[in-house]
């Protein structure tokens, strides 16, 4: 395991997205599980992300935050594994993964707080409402295989979490478009042994 790669999670975060992307990227890495009740908001922790949340990787002393920029950094740091886009991927690929990671994160968590912008507050909320984001999201996944085309890429490790996560906590309603797409994308090896890793340090918690 090396220190050249640390990640910082919790098995019961959104840290579950970082892992599945390290395990596609094949990285070499070292885990820290970061408690929620002793650690999040330490001096030690606030050090590397100051929001005080996971996941956060440091690659060679340099941190990233942020699953989405986990995502694409770790793409680009390991181009061997072939999930940074080629030229013709490109515009898909950052156009849905940064939509993923704002308008979609946005929409889907405020409605779950049972918040709706009103008709006047949709022109400044940049995901407008949660409805437009749901249906634009759903012509995303259904326009190709993979969110970029016809290739499993980084931005698919993002979406397609936000996907999987989202129609297994109702926080997405469960349209074919987004369980065919989330089912093209959980057989994967990568995605299994991530799973398995996290679901491992979940029982060793409550054991
Ligand atoms: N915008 C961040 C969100 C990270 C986040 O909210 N993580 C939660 C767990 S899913 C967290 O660490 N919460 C701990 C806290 O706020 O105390 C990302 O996408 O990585």
């Amino acid at each position: 395991m090396s220190d050249d790669l640390v990640f910082y999670t919790n098995p019961q975060s959104r840290g579950r997205i970082a892992r599945w992307m390290l395990e596609e990227a094949g990285a070499d890495y070292r885990t820290e599980v970061v408690d929620y009740a002793s650690r999040m908001k330490s001096a030690e922790y606030l050090a590397i992300n100051p929001m005080g949340k996971v996941p956060a990787i440091v690659h060679h002393g340099k941190v990233v935050t942020e699953g989405a920029a986990i995502c694409a950094y770790l793409a680009e740091a390991f181009p061997e594994a072939g999930l940074a886009p080629r030229p013709e991927e490109r515009a898909d690929y950052y156009r849905w993964l940064f939509f993923a990671a704002g308008p979609v994160e946005q929409a889907v968590t405020n409605n779950h707080a049972k918040f709706d912008p009103s008709p006047e507050q949709t022109r400044m909320f940049g995901y407008g409402n949660y409805a437009t984001t749901v249906a634009v999201l759903e012509k995303a996944v259904s326009a190709h295989p993979y969110i970029a085309g016809d290739r499993f890429t980084a931005a698919d490790v993002y979406v397609g979490s936000a996907v999987g996560w989202g129609t297994l906590f109702g926080t997405l309603p469960k349209h074919a478009a987004f369980t065919d797409y989330f089912e093209r994308l959980r057989s994967r090896e990568a995605f299994q042994r991530a799973a398995a890793k996290d679901d491992a340090l979940v029982e060793k918690a409550q054991a």
